[in-house]
């Protein structure tokens, strides 16, 4: 069975302010021909369909698109939420969708119900785990506490015992929204962290054949059966070296995968430049990135007149202006900005305490209610998303 594994379009997203609309309708063209000539049995997407749980109305109408086009070539497809969809808004009218073959997986309650395929070598289960946030699944879960390891260690259990009732040989498949440790990030997905421990262990998937892995926005592969897709666009200037792919997945009669990368349209190449703005507007080197989406950061000491103006007349797609002055060691040597970038909310705020209280650790009740204060925030603002009023 050929599945096509995609996720994270984050569908309504901008890159610097910069509409993304056009390229993510670009990509969805080219997924549909890539479902149609490549001959795919089922398509996968793994989470974060949408930027944000409410998202624009031309954001809807591209996922509107895709799915009737989808549906028309009669190749059943199965979705789940993402930690930056609302589940409950995804869901709506997924029992109807789900008739005409594309399968919206956004409860937790189902996570036990796959979506029933087959080949002409038996059954293919596909389980559909959409994203668990653990202050508010734990409870559906049995469990009185724990994080995402513990969560979806639960939900992946429903899942086995579903898949030992089966007939034996009925092979199975997982899509999951989670950070499974030695997967390597980038700057644009949002936080997951719950009391310090983002990750999950690879051992949480044991007893399937393949895990369709969603949330991390670079391509890569933790173990033959488990792989990240990433995003299909770049979201981020971090991740100006990253080639955006999907995986087309050949599931074997005996649940063995071999996996090929598609790659996904480039809507326009990025390029991260340093230097003093002379350097930048001058050297001949560049040349090859004045179309390019542009992170420039510069280096003169001083700050140079218009730098963003006489940078666009070279880079007309200048998109992020950095300064980082070159100075002697005896000056602070970065923007605030600069030295906090890359560390999460908990890290700079027991950066700030012992910075106010130089010689003294900060004390582990204070980092207790520190990580509960960013905790709640986290979920207040997730809830409040899937509020009915
Ligand atoms: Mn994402």
């Amino acid at each position: 069975m050929r599945l096509l594994h995609t996720s994270d379009w984050h569908l309504g997203r901008s890159f610097h302010r910069e509409s993304l609309h056009d390229a993510q309708h670009a990509f969805l063209d080219h997924l549909v021909e890539v479902v149609r000539s490549e001959g795919v049995d089922a398509v996968l997407v793994a989470g974060d369909v949408y930027d944000r749980a409410l998202p624009g109305l031309e954001a809807v109408a591209l996922f509107d698109d895709v799915l009737h086009r989808l549906a028309d070539l009669g190749v059943p497809t199965v979705f789940i939420s993402g930690n930056h969809d609302s589940a409950r808004r995804l869901g709506v009218g997924a029992g109807l969708i789900g008739r005409a073959g594309i399968h919206l997986r956004t409860d937790p309650g189902e996570c036990a119900e796959p979506v029933l395929l087959a080949d002409e070598h038996g059954p293919v289960a596909v389980y559909g785990l959409p994203y668990l946030e653990p202050t508010l699944v734990r409870e559906r879960f049995g469990l009185a506490k724990g994080g995402h390891a513990a969560v979806l260690g639960a939900a992946m259990d429903q899942v086995r015992a579903d898949l030992a009732a089966r007939p034996s040989g009925t092979r199975a498949v997982v899509l999951a929204h989670a950070f499974v440790t030695g997967g390597a990030p980038s700057d644009s997905e949002r936080d997951i962290a719950v009391g310090g421990v983002a990750s999950v262990p690879a051992s949480v998937f044991d007893g399937v054949h393949y895990a369709a892995l969603g949330h991390l926005h670079g391509c890569q592969t933790l173990a033959p059966h488990l792989r990240y897709s990433g995003s299909p666009l770049a979201y981020s200037f971090s991740e100006v070296k990253q080639r955006k792919t999907m995986w087309l997945v050949d599931l074997a009669a005996d649940g063995s995968v071999t996996a090929e990368r598609v790659p996904c349209p480039e809507p326009r190449r990025l390029a991260t430049l340093r230097g003093t703005l002379d350097a930048l507007l001058t050297e001949e080197g560049y040349a090859e990135h004045e179309q390019s989406w542009v992170q420039a950061t510069l280096t003169d000491a001083a700050r140079p007149s218009e730098p963003m103006e006489r940078l666009r007349r070279r880079f007309p797609h200048t998109l992020q202006l950095l300064f980082d002055p070159e100075r002697s060691e005896a000056e602070p040597s970065q923007s605030y900005a600069a030295r906090v970038s890359g560390r999460g909310d908990l890290e700079i705020a027991e950066g700030f305490l012992r910075h106010v209280r130089p010689g003294a650790e900060p004390e582990p009740d204070e980092l207790g209610w520190l990580r509960e204060g960013f905790e709640h925030v986290r979920e207040t603002t997730d809830r409040k998303a899937d509020l009915p009023r």
